[in-house]
Parts: structure tokens; C-alpha cells; sequence
């Protein structure tokens, strides 16, 4: 298709999608658009229920759902259809670039859309009321989700991506699917058992591409209840709010006030994180929210002062040369260490048996490093990873500012609960010497071969 009457229609020509705000499957074309530098129209003032019922709409798809992509061709219907036309209207390779990884990205595109994202309605639109709930029936789709996820963990284990080495359309469809499950039902208890699903999940919709129509992905504080036995699905406002506005649904978390609110925040408006106090995110910098009202603090920042200045230690750090950096930055680093204002953590990767390939491995502490964005004014880490020869193992060092892990960090980085946290005990040679070692970057570090090192400052 590339270069054909498709591509030459396009650039003739506008696109336009027809859907309501923040629809997960309009989400994977606006996405895989994105990454190929397609441009979309959105159509304005969509109606769900209204504008998809007319006979104009009709006529574009005669089932009346969206997401619908008009071209200059004709339109497409399907969501997934859609997303493969966008792309191909550019040479790219998120849609495999050998036959095998086209394959696999048509297979993990049917697992996207069947296994997971069929299994997730008939957990999820029940609950809404806007299909009829049965707990039996419930069981079961959870165990058939459990299993999907299970098998996805797997794969995780040793792919940072579903196909090859970078984003591919499947990763896109997988995501915008698992979105709906980590914003009502996927709780962290639920998704404790499949934790590289949960890093890679993660991982990608901090993505620009992914976030700027995502927005911020919010995780459910607790599982979306049941409807209430006297729910609407048998009521006949209940039949006609599944037919126009099924997957137009508001967060668990909060009463679902309008009829048209998105599943998805609008990307214009990212959501405030759930478990982030307002202060903590205004401190953050979060600068949309309330710019009449002053700044609160940070909790960090109402801590006792310390002697230490950490951006002092940051710069020093980064401007010391290899060759002094004994006697200048780790010197420079203990007198300025105050104990009283800051510790110092020993992490190590829990799951080293699963670092087989050495570019996940290098992967995973980055994306830990990216989550971590949020405390970088507060901390400073070096993480490296070891070995001369798979299993690699990952370990390191944090800074934090108070004596403790700082509670945010526990509440808001999944990747916490992935390492093993030990408290740097300083009157310990021993273990200040592997402070400095980590600082460093040595050939060596404890007699394993240092592969890569990774700096949060
Ligand atoms: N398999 C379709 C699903 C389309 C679909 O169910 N669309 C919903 C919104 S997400 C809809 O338009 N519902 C309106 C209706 O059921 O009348 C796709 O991926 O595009």
C-alpha cells in the first residue's frame, strides 16, 4: 500500500475520525498516528448516541459504533483496521519488518482483541450496569484473564516490547486494551501477580506518544464494585445507555456525574494522579491546577534544613574527571553527606534470574529511572548492572533526601517493590566502600564485571 492510490489519497486529502473523547480504540490510531507523523482530524462536537446514529453515519458504518475513519477513499470501521491503514500510509516498521514479525504483530493484535480486551468488557460493563451482572459468569471471565495475563507476563519476562526491539502496532492495541483494566479493575493486589506486565505497561504509556492521548493513567484505589442489585441493566434506561454510551464511562473512583464523560482523561487535561496528595503535585510542579493559589510544600521540603545541598553533590559529580574522581567527588561527597538530612539505600533487583538479555535488563532500570522523574529534585542513584554473562544482576545506590524512603516514592513507583531495599549503615567501611564503588563505575564491583551503569541526578 505504501506509495499507492492510499498514499496519494492522503496526501490529497484530510482524515477524519469520528468519535467521542478519549475512546480507547480511537486512541490507537490517534497513537500509532503519532509515532508516523500521520495527521487526524477529530470531528468536532461528536455525540455518542446522536451522531452515530444518523443516517449520514450510517452510511460510513452501517453497525453505527466508532471509532470511523473517513478518507478520501472511503471510510474504515474496525478499530484496529483503522490503525493499519494510518500506518501504512508511511514507511515504517510498526508493523513488523520481516514476515515472522508481521506475524507476530497481526498475532499479538488478535490476542490484544480477544483475549484481553473481550475478557476486560465482560469483567468491566457489567459492573457498569451496562450489561447484566452475574458472579458466576465473573469467575470465570477472571480466570480467563488471569490466564491471558499470566501468559503475557511471561512473554514479558525477556521482551521489553511484544515484537522485536521497539513499539509495534500490537504494543499499541495491548496498551490502549490494558488501560480500561488498570482504570477500573486492575487493582495493585490483582496485578501483583503479573508485575512484568505491570513494567511494561507502565513503561510505555509514559511514552510522549502514548501520553499525550492517553493522558496520565490513573490505577483504580480499589476494584470497581458490583452494580447494585436493584442495577439499571433491567431497566430500560440501562439498555438504551448500553447501546450509545457503553464505553463512554467515568472512572471507578468517582461517581459517574455525566453521561459523556471518557473513559480516557482528555490528553488536553491530564488527570491528577489519584494517590498524589495536591500539594505533593503542585510542589511537583504541576503548574495547570490553581495558579492564584501559593505553591504548597513538598513534604521533603518542610524537613529540618540540611548542611547538605544535593545539587552541590549533582555538580560535583558530573563535573569531576575520571581520573580524580577518588580524590575530589567521593572526598568531596562523604564530608558534605549529612546522615541527619539524608540516607543512603542499597537496592537490589529482586528478580536478577530473569535478566537474560542485556538490553531489557538495561530497559528496566531506565524505565525505573524515567518513573522516578517525580523525586528527582529530592534524590540522586546509581544503578548498575553486573555480570560478565546472563543472569545479569542489577544493583545499586539511592540518595534520598529524610531518613527514610520517602512515602511518595512508595506510593507512587511500582518499581519499588521490585528491588530489595537495604539501609546504607555509614560507620561500615564495607558498605561505604560500596557506595563509593557504585559512584565510581569501576571495571569491577564486588568481583562482577560492571556491564552498564546508570546515573539519576
Ligand atoms: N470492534 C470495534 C468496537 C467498536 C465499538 O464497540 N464501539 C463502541 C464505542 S468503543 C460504540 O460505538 N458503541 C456504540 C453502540 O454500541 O451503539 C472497534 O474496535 O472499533
Amino acid at each position: 500500500m505504501r506509495g499507492s492510490r492510499a498514499a496519494m489519497a492522503f496526501s490529497e486529502g484530510r482524515l477524519l475520525l469520528h468519535t467521542g473523547p478519549g475512546n480507547k480504540n480511537s486512541l490507537k490510531s490517534l497513537i500509532a498516528a503519532e509515532f508516523v507523523g500521520v495527521k487526524i482530524e477529530v470531528a468536532q462536537n461528536f455525540q455518542m448516541g446522536v451522531s452515530n446514529k444518523t443516517r449520514e453515519f450510517l452510511k460510513l458504518n452501517p453497525l453505527g459504533k466508532v471509532p470511523v475513519l473517513e478518507t478520501p477513499d472511503g471510510a474504515i470501521f474496525e478499530s484496529n483496521a483503522i490503525a493499519r491503514y494510518v500506518l501504512k500510509l508511511k514507511n515504517n516498521n510498526l508493523l513488523g519488518s520481516s514476515l515472522i514479525d508481521q506475524a507476530h504483530v497481526d498475532q499479538w493484535i488478535d490476542f490484544a482483541t480477544t483475549e484481553i480486551d473481550s475478557g476486560l468488557s465482560r469483567w468491566v460493563y457489567p459492573r457498569l450496569g451496562y450489561e447484566v451482572y452475574s458472579p458466576e459468569v465473573e469467575e470465570f471471565t477472571i480466570s480467563a484473564i488471569r490466564r491471558s495475563l499470566g501468559a503475557l507476563n511471561t512473554h514479558l519476562t525477556s521482551h521489553t516490547y511484544l515484537v522485536g526491539h521497539s513499539v509495534t502496532l500490537s504494543d499499541i492495541v495491548l496498551i490502549c486494551n490494558l488501560s480500561l483494566g488498570y482504570r477500573t479493575v486492575f487493582t495493585e493486589a490483582f496485578t501483583a501477580d503479573y508485575p512484568h506486565v505491570g513494567r511494561y505497561f507502565w513503561t510505555l504509556v509514559h511514552h510522549p506518544q502514548f501520553k499525550k492521548h492517553l493522558g496520565t493513567v490513573v490505577i483504580g484505589e480499589r476494584t470497581l464494585p458490583p452494580p447494585p442489585k436493584t442495577s439499571a441493566v433491567q431497566d430500560k434506561s440501562a439498555q438504551s445507555n448500553k447501546e450509545s454510551n457503553k464505553p463512554i464511562v467515568e472512572p471507578p473512583t468517582k461517581p459517574n456525574k455525566e453521561s459523556n464523560k471518557p473513559i480516557v482523561e482528555p490528553p488536553t487535561k491530564p488527570k491528577q494522579e489519584v494517590s498524589k496528595p495536591k500539594e505533593e503535585s503542585l510542589a511537583a510542579g504541576d503548574e495547570d491546577e490553581a495558579p492564584s493559589k501559593p505553591k504548597a510544600k513538598h513534604p521533603l521540603d518542610l524537613l529540618p534544613p540540611s548542611s547538605m545541598v544535593l545539587d552541590n553533590w549533582k555538580r560535583l559529580y558530573s563535573n569531576t574527571k575520571a581520573k580524580d574522581f577518588r580524590k575530589v567527588a567521593i572526598k568531596g561527597f562523604w564530608e558534605m553527606y549529612d546522615p541527619e538530612g539524608y540516607s543512603l539505600w542499597f537496592c537490589d533487583y529482586k528478580y536478577d534470574d530473569e535478566n537474560t538479555v542485556p538490553f531489557v535488563t538495561m530497559n528496566k532500570v531506565s524505565g525505573f529511572l524515567q518513573r522516578m522523574d517525580f523525586i528527582r529534585k529530592f534524590a540522586f542513584a546509581k544503578i548498575c548492572i553486573l555480570g560478565k554473562a546472563a543472569p545479569y544482576k542489577i544493583k545499586g545506590v539511592w540518595l534520598f533526601r529524610g531518613p527514610e524512603i520517602p512515602q511518595q516514592v512508595k506510593d507512587e513507583c511500582y518499581d519499588i517493590e521490585l528491588y530489595d531495599w537495604i539501609k546504607v549503615n555509614i560507620s561500615d567501611e564495607v558498605q561505604k566502600e560500596r557506595v563509593n564503588a557504585y559512584f565510581e563505575e569501576p571495571d569491577e564491583i564486588g568481583g562482577e564485571k560492571l556491564l552498564e551503569a546508570k546515573c539519576f541526578k
